[in-house]
Parts: structure tokens; C-alpha cells; sequence
């Protein structure tokens, strides 16, 4: 039978039926029900007491196509399976980050979960220019818990190769290596590049070998380190804010994945807000540089938190198991050499995938808001060069940007040239 969406009384009936749900609810005769999802996938609901708007919950259904394209772009329902599967984990590791699910249906390829109605999401915050304190620890505390906990570091051999076979999610994989490692590299016809995008810039990304090459190298490490069990999509839009919490979702995405795919997923994000900055934050006090140098510190406190949080979570397990991954090594000289050379190959990957991750969103088909509302064609072309030429910085020089400073000089280095050139 073809899929329709859910209408408000079907999804009604459906509630009332679920009891644990109906009495989070408050048992209510009558539910407002309202279609709200903009994202990519699925079909997201709030529905809440009408009597009582408190009592909500979000119900969030996978139907059997993309649905950014519609029924010509069809795709595997069980994601949803994935989804819930990956929320469940994560919400084991990381409670304070992760929305409650309260009920899953895998005929329906639906669930019922936490209402985050005091958060807005993450994108649409920094595009307001507002300022998240704790948003810079939260982010490092999700990322080294749900990270360091999936992989071999933590959980014994046979355990995490069931736990990978577990997390196989192909379909979706498969769109991640085409829209962010291959299409954005090549005249693809799902390619959309904005009106006065310059012809060189995509010349460049085609004809460029070392990021060619740096870009297959990406791929690689994503279609084949297979080291913990990822979110797989932690843009801005997947991160829901307020002034004091922080939840992740939508992690639809979630396989076994090299780790810094996630972190770099984040990164990636905070340096397109970065440089799209000029321009919204000329609409909003004609002052961008403030805000971007919380954006950049942002950057720089991310990564530096959770490499020291992952690493305290390591020498933590290792104390309490007696044992390191190294094995015997009594002065310990090897096993920290192993851990300074492990953090460091994390950080370059995790500039590599940042590297994609800001190129797809200038040229691939899923655009970020970001960088869509800007309606003044010429400076939207401007930032867009400029968040391709970070891009490419962070990609061929991955290996000698050694220290997350480097990348922060990178951006204002960009952003000045912009401006001496502009001004
Ligand atoms: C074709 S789906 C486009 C994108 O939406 C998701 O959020 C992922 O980023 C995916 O690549
Ligand atoms: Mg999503």
C-alpha cells in the first residue's frame, strides 16, 4: 500500500492507544496535532494536550522516500530502527544531552519522544547571534562520552564488533559518500551552486589534485574506520539549545564510523556560521566581529575540552581495568606516545572531514540556512568562496595544522584578507 503521512485524528487515535504515552499527556480527549519537520528525512509531529500545551511530545516518522526529493528518491524505513537505536545508546552514555524515547513502533517505522520545547536549534540560534555559555562544554562532554564508549578503547573485542555489525546503516552511508566525498568534487547533476558562485572556485575544487586526493582520502576513512558508533550527521540543525542545556538528536545517520567524522561534523558547522556571519551580523547590529570571535573561541574550546575529556575518560578505564589497550609497558613511555600520536592523527582527520562537510554545503544539493538567506547574491558568493578556501586549507593541510590554534588563525586570516580586500 502506498505510504500517506499520518493526519492529525489517525495520529490522535494512534496515541490514545500507546498507554504510557497517553498518560505523559495527561490523558487528554483531545491532542493538537502539528506537522512541523524541515528536515531532509522525515515526517516530525508535535502533539500535545489541548488543554494543557505543556504536556507534548514529538512523534517522528520515517516514510519510504527522501523527503527533500519525494517518492522519486526512495529509502529503506528501517533508518528509523537506526535512529532509535543510536538515541537509546546515547541517552545511556550521555542522559543530559539526549531526548528521552518513550516508544518506538517498527511496523509503523515511528517513535514517540521527548518534547525539547524550552531549546530552539542550534543553526537558527547562531544565525540570531546569540550567545550559548555553556554550549562549548556540553558539546565535548557529548562527544567524548558517546565516542570514546562505542570504540575499542572501552568495550572488549567481541562486544563492539556486535555492536558494529548492529549499526550497519548502508543506504544512508551511501548518501554521505556521495553528496559529501564524491558529488561536490565532480559535475554532478544534484550539485546546486548559487547564482554568482565564481566558475574558478569550482574549477578549483575539480581540478585541484592534492584536494582531490586529500578528499578520497576522507572517503576512505569514513567507508572503512569503522572505530565507534557515530551520530553521523552532528550539524548545527541536529543540536537543540538554551541557555543552559544541550541535546543532540536526530541521529538517523548513527553507524560504526571513525570518530572524527562527529567532531569535525560540529566544526564544520561553527566555521560556516562563522564566516556567514558577516552578513547576518550586519543585518542584526552591523558588528559581526564579536560574535565571531565567540564562534572561533567556540572552535577552539570544542576541540581542546573534549580531547582533554576523552583522554581523562581513557586513563580513567585504564586505571579500573588494570590494563592498556598497548599492553605491558611499565614506564608507560609507549602508551603515552601511542595516545599523543592517537589525538593527533584525531585531530587532522577531524580537519579533513570538517573540510567536506563545509564544501558540501556550498555546492552539493543539502543546503544550510546559513548561507541560503543570504539574499545579496554577490556577498553569499563571497562567503561561499571563503568557506571553500578554509575548507581546502583544512583538507591539504590537515596533517600540519598540529594545534586547533591554527585553525582558529586560519579563519581570522581568511575573514581579514576579505576585508582588506573589500574595504
Ligand atoms: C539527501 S539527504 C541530505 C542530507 O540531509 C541530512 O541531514 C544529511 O546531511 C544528508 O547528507
Ligand atoms: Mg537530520
Amino acid at each position: 500500500m502506498e505510504f500517506e503521512a499520518l493526519n492529525a485524528s489517525e495520529l490522535t487515535a494512534y496515541l490514545q492507544g500507546i498507554p504510557a504515552v497517553y498518560a505523559l499527556l495527561g490523558e487528554p480527549a483531545e491532542l493538537e496535532i502539528a506537522e512541523v519537520g524541515d528536515g531532509n528525512l522525515n515526517y516530525v509531529y508535535f502533539a500535545s494536550n489541548a488543554r494543557a500545551a505543556e504536556k507534548s511530545v514529538v512523534v517522528k516518522q520515517a516514510p519510504p522516500f527522501l523527503r527533500l526529493v519525494g517518492k522519486t528518491w526512495p529509502l529503506g524505513r528501517e533508518r528509523m530502527e537506526r535512529e532509535v537505536a543510536a538515541l537509546r545508546r546515547f541517552g545511556s552514555l550521555c542522559p543530559q544531552h539526549v531526548p528521552t524515547v518513550y516508544h518506538a513502533d517498527s511496523q509503523l517505522f515511528l517513535m514517540v519522544m521527548q518534547r525539547l520545547a524550552n531549546h530552539r536549534i542550534l543553526r537558527q540560534g547562531l544565525m540570531d547571534g546569540v550567545v550559548y555559555p555553556k554550549l562549548a562544554d556540553h558539546l565535548s562532554t557529548y562527544l567524548a562520552n558517546t565516542l570514546f564508549f562505542g570504540s575499542d578503547l572501552f568495550l572488549a573485542a567481541d562486544i563492539k564488533k556486535k555492536a558494529m555489525s548492529a549499526a550497519v546503516n548502508s543506504e544512508l552511508c551511501r548518501i554521505t559518500e556521495d553528496l559529501v566525498f564524491t558529488y561536490p568534487f565532480e559535475e554532478h547533476s544534484s550539485n546546486v551552486y548559487s547564482p554568482k558562485l565564481p566558475r574558478s572556485a569550482l574549477e578549483r575544487l575539480r581540478h585541484t589534485p592534492e584536494l582531490r586526493v586529500a578528499a578520497a582520502e576522507m572517503k576512505w576513512a569514513f567507508m572503512n574506520h569503522a572505530e565507534t558508533l557515530l551520530h553521523g550527521d552532528l550539524h548545527t540543525g541536529s543540536i537543540m539549545v538554551n541557555a543552559d542545556e544541550t541535546y543532540v538528536i536526530d541521529p538517523e545517520f548513527s553507524f560504526y564510523g571513525p570518530m572524527a567524522f562527529d567532531i569535525g561534523a560540529v566544526l564544520a558547522n561553527l566555521l560556516l556560521a562563522y564566516f556567514s556571519r558577516d552578513w547576518h551580523g550586519r543585518l542584526n547590529d552591523g558588528r559581526p566581529e564579536a560574535y565571531q570571535a565567540w564562534l572561533l573561541e567556540q572552535v577552539g574550546t570544542i576541540w581542546t575540552e573534549f580531547a582533554a575529556k576523552f583522554q581523562k575518560l581513557w586513563r580513567e578505564h585504564e586505571g579500573r581495568s588494570k590494563t592498556a589497550f598497548i599492553g605491558d609497558d611499565p614506564d608507560r613511555q609507549c602508551a603515552d606516545a601511542f595516545k599523543a600520536r592517537f589525538m593527533q592523527r584525531l585531530l587532522a582527520d577531524t580537519l579533513g572531514f570538517a573540510g567536506c562537510k563545509m564544501i558540501r554545503r556550498i555546492v552539493g544539493m543539502a543546503k544550510v540556512a546559513e548561507i541560503t538567506h543570504i539574499t545579496d547574491d554577490t556577498a553569499r558568493a563571497e562567503i561561499e568562496v571563503r568557506c571553500l578556501q578554509c575548507a581546502e586549507t583544512l583538507l591539504v593541510q590537515r596533517h600540519s595544522l598540529t594545534d586547533i590554534e591554527h585553525v582558529v588563525r586560519l579563519a581570522e586570516t581568511l575573514q581579514r584578507a576579505n576585508h582588506s580586500n573589500n574595504h
